[in-house]
Order: C-alpha cells, then structure tokens, then sequence
C-alpha cells in the first residue's frame, strides 16, 4: 500500500515536470551529440592553466558583491524591446569608465542563465575580492534573436535565431551601452565570449568583427561555429586580437567542434590559447572558464 502512494506520487511528480516543460531539458540531456563517451585525448589536449580553487563559484560571506540588474533596450534589427542582464561590479562608480565583456548563454538559456544555471556573478565577485581581475561591465544578453525570444518548449527549434544576434549585438546593445553606461567605447576595451551557442556566436561574430572586439572566447562550442574555413573571414585581423580563447570539456561530445576551430588557428599561425578542461558539457565547465579567462581580460 505505502508502495502504491510512492508510486502514485512519483507519477504526480513527473506529470507536473512534463507540463512544466522540464522534459525539453531532460531531452536535451540525452541528446546524443553532446555525450562525451569514449573521446580520446590528443597530446596538445590539456587545461593551459590550473583549474580554479574550491569555493570559486559559491558565495562568499563577507566580500563586497557587484549588482545584476535586468535592463531594458530597444532592438533595432528586430523592431522589439528586449531583456538583458547587466552586472556591474563591485565599488561599480558612474563616475569612472569600464571596459565591458559580453557574455552569451547555450540553446536552452536567455540573458538570465549566465547568473542562474551557471554563477558569472558568484565567481566574478570572488575574483574581485581577491584582485584576480580588472574592473569591467558584464552584459548578458539574449542571444536568440526573434521577436518571441522565450525559450520555446522545443529548444532547437530557436537555433537559426542564434545566428542573427549580430545585427542587434552590435546595431542595438553595444549602442545602449555606450548611451547608458560609463564604458570605453572601443575594441581594446570590449570582450565577446559565451558558452555552447553563445560560444560559437562569439567566435562566428568576434572572429568577423576583430574591429569591435579585442578579446575572443568560445567555451564548448555548439555546431552552430562556422566550419573552420569559413570562421575567420581576416587572418589579419585574427592575429591582431589580444586574446582568442577556444575552450572544452574533455568529456563533451561537442569536443569536434573545438577540434576543428584549434586546428585551424594552430594551421595558420594564429595565436589562442586551447584550454581542455574536465567534465561535459556542463555549467562546471563553463564557470571555470569564466574564472580563467576573465583574469585574461583588459590588462
Ligand atoms: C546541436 C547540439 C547542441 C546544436 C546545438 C547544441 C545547433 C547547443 C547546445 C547548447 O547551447 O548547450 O546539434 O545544433
């Protein structure tokens, strides 16, 4: 009998996460392009630096935090108003000038993954508490760029949107920013990195906009990255960038997609760092990358 109700709650349970919506992640969860087994480590194919001490990405008590704040802009390549998400750090003063880092999330996220399933401002504010990293604006946007930008129940059905961001990245949000914050407003001063999606529209769009952006990251690209041949447009420009980063879990069956964007550059001497860090396509993977790579940033 107490068997029975177990069971009878259980089926509650996952009916309620079915209707929720729960069962897109789930799925995406198995999706097999993302399994890692079996993936063998080549010998260029290890971390480039230490992963981050214990603690990194969890709140600390008594450190100064930095602030999120969901702002409001209007898109001008798709004609609506928009959400993202903008953490200044902290001492943060609107009397100083900050350079900014633009950081993108993965298919199943919007401009409130970077702080929810993963800890951007956890491990920021660590890294500030201990002077690891330069001052700077870390504007999350949402990267799927339709007019209904909700994360719809079926999470690849948005994926095309993805690779529109462009136009509102660098039409609309960078726009905003200079108009309603106090950054520096140049390319030395600007950072586009993300993980999964977000990481291969960093690359696709840092990789063709090397004029914006002066600092490049892809953490597990997604295979939205453009074919190695095709993702750097200017080889010049490439190997003009103070800092081009490609990143990925030794555990990600999306492992290929970094492969091929390492050969590339490494083919043709251009200068990145090839980090392979532990674990799958998972948001542990990505705050270590965070933690790494901003210390990289603006110095
Ligand atoms: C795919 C597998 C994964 C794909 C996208 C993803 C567009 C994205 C994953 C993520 O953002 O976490 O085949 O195709």
């Amino acid at each position: 009998m107490k068997n029975d109700i177990k069971l009878a709650a259980t089926a509650l349970r996952l009916s309620f996460a079915l209707l929720l919506g729960i069962s897109a992640n789930a799925a995406f969860a198995q999706e097999p392009r993302i399994q890692g087994q079996g993936i063998v480590l080549q010998e260029d194919e290890k971390p480039a630096f230490p992963h981050a001490p214990e603690g990194y990405d969890k709140p600390r008590q008594g450190i100064a935090h930095g602030k999120v704040d969901t702002v409001t802009y209007d898109s001008k390549s798709l004609g609506t108003k928009r959400k993202m998400s903008v953490y200044t750090p902290p001492g943060y003063d609107k009397n100083k000038k900050y350079p900014v880092l633009y950081l993108l999330h993965g298919i199943g996220g919007d401009h409130r993954e970077w702080t929810s399933e993963d800890a951007a401002h956890e491990v920021l504010d660590n890294l500030y508490a201990d002077k690891k990293i330069v001052p700077m604006i870390v504007v999350m946007p949402n990267g799927r760029a339709q007019k209904d930008d909700r994360i719809p129940k079926n999470i690849y059905a948005g994926s095309a949107a993805f690779g529109e961001f462009d136009k509102d990245l660098i039409g609309s949000i960078i726009p905003f920013m200079a108009a309603n914050y106090p950054v520096k407003d140049d390319r030395e001063h600007r950072a586009l990195a993300g993980l999964s999606m977000g990481g291969g529209q960093s690359l696709n769009f840092g990789l063709a906009n090397t004029d914006k952006f002066a600092y490049v990251g892809g953490f597990s690209s997604a295979p939205n990255t453009l074919p190695p041949d095709k993702i750097v447009p200017d080889i010049e420009g490439a190997k003009k960038l103070k800092l081009l980063w490609v990143s990925v879990g030794d555990q990600d069956g999306l492992i290929t997609v970094s492969r091929g964007v390492h050969k590339y550059l490494k083919e043709h001497d251009i200068k990145h760092i090839w980090h392979i860090d532990s674990g799958g396509h998972k948001p542990v993977v990505w705050n270590n990358d965070l933690y790494l790579f901003s210390q990289l940033l603006f110095k």
